[in-house]
């Protein structure tokens, strides 16, 4: 269950993932069991999104970070731009995931509660409830087209929130402070929901 509790308001920040320190990316830990969030989520999903999914961007990211530095050693521009896409994609995956599992909590750990504070007042300001924002996230989330994330974020220029997605395992940067993301591949949801992923996405809060 998706979980806005404790969150900050949309000012938090957050640095996962990135160091220009040459060290291997590690797999995090979660903060609840596999089977924590079921019936929502089954253990078997969370199991293999993690262990072998979250797992697998992990590795590659570092495969494509230690031949990035050999390429840069040799100052080899062709070597370095040819793994710009794998650091994207794998790079992507792990921070994605990584604020994925931060944004989900078993019911005990306060999952499937609303926001409070700055963030609830920010949400029903602008979007009238906390439905209302779920009812629009998961609109945009299902218009997905083939794989990627839907996110709430905090807008930096207009210090607004916005509803956006990202394509494949593209991040949330520039501009846009990701608050909460849904994993909207069929990887999250398939063994459990089949096709029908309107009912994982609203499971899922
Ligand atoms: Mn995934």
């Amino acid at each position: 269950m998706l979980s806005l509790a404790g969150k900050k308001a949309a000012g938090s920040t957050r640095a996962v993932g990135s160091s220009f320190v040459r060290q291997k990316h590690t797999l995090p830990d979660l903060k609840y069991d596999y089977g924590a969030l079921e019936p929502a989520i089954s253990g078997k999903i969370m199991e293999l999104h993690h262990k072998k999914h979250h797992q697998t961007y992990v590795t590659n990211l570092n495969v494509a970070e230690e031949k990035y530095a050999e390429a840069a050693g040799k100052e080899d521009v062709k070597g370095e731009i040819a793994l710009q896409a794998a650091i994207k994609f794998n790079g992507g995956g792990h921070i994605n995931h990584t604020l994925f599992w931060e944004g989900l909590a078993p019911t005990s750990q306060g999952g499937g509660s609303g926001p409070s504070g700055a963030l609830q007042s920010a949400i029903v300001d602008q979007y009238g409830s906390m439905e209302k924002l779920i009812g629009n996230m998961n609109t945009t989330a299902a218009g997905i087209q083939g794989s990627g994330w839907a996110w709430l974020v905090k807008n930096t220029e207009t210090q607004k929130l916005d509803v956006l997605t990202t394509p494949n395992q593209d991040p949330v940067i520039g501009k846009y402070i990701p608050i909460l993301g849904i994993d909207a591949w069929e990887h999250a949801y398939y063994l459990q929901y089949n096709n029908v992923k309107a009912d994982y996405f609203k499971a899922i809060w």
